[in-house]
């Protein structure tokens, strides 16, 4: 297995809407993250995913780009940009742009010239099809709720967009767009940032058969996703892009693969395919979901969240690399999904930072979660602002008949606000986000839950986050061990060992608020110093680890002796 400088990487992910507001406007800027990197520092982390700071009108808050070489005026300017890129570098920080290029705006130039006339030499950058009849051309479902085309008067035919209607996807069959797209990456890399994390990029090559998809129970629209996720064409555009921009480069990147199983990323990732160096996939993200995807709320158990995950590290662990995250800008925040946000906020919050950053990949920490932060519940639809929670709740209400309460509960457990309401600073006005007013409200917990109290608490969940990454650097074995489950039938213990050569981590973590005992008939006879836990007060090496008692979500890693 090859060392690579992002494979030792711990990343964060800004989102900068809102991560900390400089000039009062009460929205997230590039200076304001500036004003932040010494907190980063001390933290420890080595790259910045920055999600999108480019021109947008912000109907997807950034991720429906209108110019890809101008910065978004809310953000700053590119001298802003530039000054960033230049004190993270002066800091050892790597910066990691977002690229959006499954879509642009509607506002785009591009689009504006596609949409202007069939014969318009910008036409076929997007994906127009007559309809069927007074039908749009496929039954697909957009993410956003409706369906995935939207008819032109103009021109009377529809185009795709499989997320909003002003997010027109590109027609990546047009080797113009891609030598457009290649072209602009290459302007950015060549300013220096250090690498891509790319939005939805699995979905990039469509069938071009267009079919139908199934109608699920309770559903109006068709499931396309298999008809635009893994496409025909994806591994030869990825291995073109590699080709072409990303291997002239000392980058890292990481392809965003909603609907990819670990043969599939086996396939994204592995060197020798010269494509991409991780991606994220969603499928223990999507655990508990339903007839109505996330918003469905089944409970979900352990053993489930087990396997998927013990699948995807022993899929890539020869060949490939795996990304490791609970959280980022369209998840809910792990303490409260995973955890117990209640009495058990900081030791649960721990528990789970512990399960993850043992496992062997690229760890990505979601800003606010290195301090424990957690879901929000608004009491009125009017206090959210991100479109899919509102589509969602204007077709269930409006066309379902659904009560607005119920609506409104999905919204609190799945919503992606949850991950968007401003990152806490401090107990003080809007928790230190903003002396104006946010464009998000600040959860109300601010007051106990903020990065000066952390920093300020040696006991903090952002002092163990630290000590986590310390270990990894120090630690080859955190990085590179092999990772082998144990107990997979518990509903209560996640236990697997991390082995390289003599070296070998035993980690045990109780994801329940009750006492629990793991029984390890393989380790009888064996002893266990203790590596790390959250246990609070003192700790004891184990004397045999036959069997280990485990305080509620009590985390503990020995190294077996
Ligand atoms: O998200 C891709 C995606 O599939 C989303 O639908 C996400 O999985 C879902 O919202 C989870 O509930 C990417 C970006 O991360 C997201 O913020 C954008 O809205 C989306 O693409 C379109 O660019
Ligand atoms: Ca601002």
């Amino acid at each position: 297995m090859a060392k690579q400088w992002w494979k030792e990487s711990v990343v964060y992910q800004i989102y900068p809407r809102s991560f900390n507001d400089s000039n009062g406007d009460g929205i997230g800027d590039i200076p304001g993250i500036i004003e932040k990197l010494d907190y980063l520092k001390e933290l420890g982390i080595d790259v910045i995913w920055l999600s999108p700071v480019y021109d947008s009108p912000n109907d997807d808050n950034g991720y429906d780009i209108r110019d890809y070489q101008a910065i978004m005026d809310e953000f700053g300017t590119m001298e802003d940009f530039d000054t960033l890129l230049e004190e993270a570098h002066n800091r050892g920080i790597k910066i990691v742009m977002d690229l959006v290029v499954n879509h642009t705006s509607d506002e785009h130039a591009w689009f504006v010239e596609s949409k202007s006339s069939k014969d318009n030499p910008k036409r076929d950058y997007y994906i127009w099809k007559e309809g069927k009849g007074d039908q749009p051309p496929t039954n697909w479902e957009s993410a956003f709720s409706g369906s995935t085309w939207k008819y032109d008067e103009t021109t009377g035919e529809y185009f795709l967009h499989i997320f909003s209607k002003k997010q027109p996807d590109l027609n990546w069959e047009n080797e113009d767009v891609r030598k457009d797209v290649y072209d602009m990456m290459k302007w950015w890399l060549d300013k220096g940032i250090d690498g891509f994390r790319m939005d939805v990029i699995n979905f990039i090559s469509k069938d071009p058969r267009f079919p139908d998809g199934e109608v699920h129970p309770g559903k109006q629209y068709g499931d396309g996703g298999k008809y635009f996720m893994n496409g025909p064409r994806i591994h030869e555009f990825l291995h073109e892009m590699n080709q072409e921009v990303l291997s002239k480069y000392d980058v890292m990147t990481v392809g965003e693969m909603p609907g990819a199983t670990p043969d599939e990323g086996k396939l994204y990732t592995a060197d020798d395919r010269e494509e991409l160096n991780m991606v994220f996939h969603f499928e223990h993200m999507d655990i508990g979901g339903g007839e109505l995807g996330k918003w469905t709320l089944n409970p979900w158990k352990l053993t489930e969240l087990k396997s998927i995950l013990s699948k995807w590290q022993y899929a890539l662990e020869e060949k490939g690399w795996n990304s490791l995250y609970w959280n980022n800008h369209d998840q809910p925040r792990v303490v409260s999904r995973f955890g117990n946000d209640a009495e058990y906020r900081k030791k649960s919050a721990k528990m789970l930072a512990t399960c993850l950053h043992m496992m062997k990949g690229t760890p990505y920490i979601y800003q606010g979660e290195e301090i424990g932060m957690t879901n929000v519940a608004f009491d009125r639809i009017e206090d959210y602002e991100d479109l899919e929670s509102l589509n969602m709740y204007e077709e269930r209400v409006n066309d379902f008949g659904e009560d607005p309460g119920s609506v409104l509960e999905r919204i609190h457990h799945r919503g992606r606000d949850n991950a968007r309401t401003p990152f806490q600073w401090n107990a003080g006005k809007n928790g230190g986000f903003t002396d104006g007013t946010p464009w998000l409200a600040v959860n109300p917990n601010y007051t106990e839950i903020n990065a000066e109290e952390a920093v300020n608490d040696p006991d903090s969940v952002f002092h163990f986050y630290k000590k986590l990454i310390e270990l990894r650097k120090s630690n080859e074995v955190v990085v590179y061990g092999r990772y082998d489950l144990l107990l997979e039938d518990s509903e209560a213990i996640y236990a697997y060992t991390r082995t390289l050569d003599s070296d070998q981590l035993l980690v045990l973590c109780n994801f329940t608020g009750e006492k629990q005992t793991a029984q390890l008939e393989d380790f009888a006879g064996k002893s266990g110093s203790v590596f790390l836990t959250n246990r609070e007060g003192d700790v004891v090496d184990a004397e045999d680890l036959k069997e280990v008692e485990l305080e509620p979500y009590e985390a503990i890693v020995f190294t077996v002796k």
